[in-house]
């Protein structure tokens, strides 16, 4: 087949290193930037076989989010801007996998398996991140949909949420917004500046914002959809990409884990400041007090903000939604009491990876799910949309329930529900602040935090290490769960557990307890009992000083 012949064609030109094998993991592929050309190719060829199958429009995003500067990676995006699905993933490393001779073999079982009609159009929209090495790459994406005579288009520089926002309105025939960054400013501004005007009174100091863009693509889109906000959101800009490398000592991720300040950013006392990560999907916030002392607002105190906010406009609209919250075991102990207890919203643990989180929050009316880490948004069920649309459109109901009700649809509208965005979170967040009149410091004593701690430790053979109940028990290898339930015991409030990691050669290991002394010397425990137990290799773990 003419086709086919294309593809062998121009795969000779992706060649795959002989031999090289490469795991799909929580959310795509990522490596070094150098062993990924022709898994950029190849992926341009599922994406098509994606299209075809679903008759829709796929997404593909050359990332790798948080990684350093020279790693790069690649996920699919479904079509209604979800994660793709696991049968998918599975296809993706057999894709990936084959060598040279097989590849054709591999892509034509997948159609089999799948009945795909080779005649199906195909269509498939690609984003990158700023990394050097994004762009070529994301042009070996392009060969692979051109090679099977997809239809590609390609938006160049985008965040990871942007790409999924994109999908998404691209297949509800633009009913979820314009899919291009203009769409995506106006529809997100629009509802932000709609909810600050429940908050009338608002402070220049109040509307500013520290935010580090982690020198990558959340800097520069923030930029641009600046001029949409009105001034309503006055933003301060550091780590843009423009002198620093990206991710290096800033961003989310290296907030979150050194929970401390990133470099870079001129703090000043009680300040509201947050840190995107390198693709603008997670986002944390914190400040600075009085004494010098850092607090962290992380995506669990997101989490419960939200939430709480939610319930309130619920009920005070009189409506009946089910609220849940989805978080996973990294979520601090004191967020899931705080929400079962004080808040009586149900709460659900799920494994880690988005992919988890939003399929848990899907079977709530309102769903709201984060990871600790900062990765999380709001889902509303069709059915909760239309329940919130007709009250606030109703004229027969009482002035406070309609007031409700139209906040709850602003809420819906500023809220990416594709995925976790920063950008959304952010503007979310802004929101719900300013219309409940709360400060970052009321919203940080809303809990206070269980001390905590995550370590790696490197072992011959992560696999060895199986795990249940959302990742928070370890199956084997026989004696570590015993020995982690043991090292539990001797500390106050603490919770500790061991995963491999889905995205490095690593096992990691949370601890929690009553003090930071506590809270290490568990941490250092787990971590030996790892090391003994699971087949450690280098240097012995040693106890933080
Ligand atoms: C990926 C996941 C993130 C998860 C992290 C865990 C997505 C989009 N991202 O970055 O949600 O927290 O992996 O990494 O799903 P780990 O398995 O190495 O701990
Ligand atoms: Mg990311």
């Amino acid at each position: 087949m003419a086709l086919f012949e294309e593809v062998s064609k121009k795969s000779a030109l992706h060649p795959k290193p002989a031999g090289l094998l490469l795991n799909y993991g929580t959310s795509g592929f990522r490596t070094v930037a150098e062993q990924l050309d022709h898994v950029m190719f190849r992926m341009g060829l599922l994406a098509v076989l994606r299209s075809k199958k679903t008759k829709a429009t796929i997404g593909v995003m050359v990332t790798a989010s948080h990684n350093p500067e020279e790693d790069n990676g690649i996920k699919l995006v479904d079509p209604m801007g979800e994660m793709v699905t696991p049968t998918w993933e599975e296809y993706a490393m057999q894709v990936a996998n084959a060598e040279q001779e097989a590849l054709l073999t591999v892509l034509g079982d997948i159609m089999k398996r799948e009945a795909i009609d080779i005649n199906q159009g195909a269509a498939v929209f690609i984003g990158r991140d700023t990394r050097p090495s994004s762009e070529s790459l994301s042009q070996a994406v392009l060969d692979g949909i051109l090679s099977f005579a997809g239809h590609a288009h390609d938006y160049g520089v985008l965040t990871t949420p942007q790409l999924h926002f994109m999908v998404r309105c691209e297949n509800t025939q633009s009913r979820y917004g314009n899919p291009t960054t203009e769409g995506y400013y106006q529809k997100l501004s629009q509802a932000f500046v709609q909810l600050v005007k429940h908050a009338p009174n608002r402070t220049d100091d109040q509307k500013h914002l520290l935010v580090d863009g982690a020198n990558g693509v959340g800097a520069l889109k923030l930029r641009d959809m600046e001029p949409f906000l009105q001034k309503e959101l006055q933003i301060s800009l550091f780590n843009k990409g423009t002198g620093g490398k990206l991710n290096f000592q800033c961003g989310a991720d290296y907030v979150k884990v050194q929970q401390g300040p990133p470099l870079g950013v001129e703090m000043l006392v009680g300040q509201r400041c947050c840190s995107f990560d390198g693709d603008a999907d997670r986002i944390v916030y914190y400040y600075s007090d009085s004494e010098g002392r850092f607090h962290l607002l992380d995506g669990d105190k997101i989490a419960t903000l939200i939430s709480t906010f939610l319930k309130k406009l619920v009920t005070q609209a009189g409506l009946d939604l089910q609220i849940g919250v989805v978080q996973t075991a990294y979520a601090n102990g004191s967020s899931t009491r705080y929400l079962e207890n004080n808040m009586k919203v149900t709460v659900r643990c799920v494994e880690t990876g988005v992919k988890h989180l939003h399929h848990a929050a899907q079977e709530f009316d309102i769903g709201v799910y984060f990871e600790a880490n900062g990765h999380g948004t709001v889902l509303f069920s069709e059915s909760a949309v239309v329940k919130i649309q007709q009250l606030a459109m109703d004229s027969s109901t009482s002035d406070e329930k309609k007031s409700a009700a139209q906040i709850l649809e602003n809420t819906v509208n500023v809220t990416n529900q594709a995925v976790g965005d920063a950008i959304s979170d952010m503007l979310l967040v802004e929101a719900v602040l300013a219309v409940q009149g709360l400060s970052l410091q009321q919203w940080d004593a809303m809990y206070v935090d269980l001390p905590n701690r995550q370590r790696k430790v490197k072992v011959a053979d992560k696999s060895v290490i199986t795990t249940t109940d959302a990742e928070r028990r370890a199956l084997s290898p026989a004696g570590l769960q015993d020995a982690v339930d043991a090292l539990v015991k001797q500390y106050p409030l603490s919770r500790a557990f061991v995963r491999p990691s889905g995205t490095e050669d690593t096992i990691r290991v949370y601890a929690e307890a009553d003090t930071q002394e506590n809270t290490d010397s568990l941490a250092h425990g787990v971590c030996m009992a790892v090391y003994r137990l699971a087949g450690g290799v280098g240097e012995e773990p040693q106890p933080l000083c």
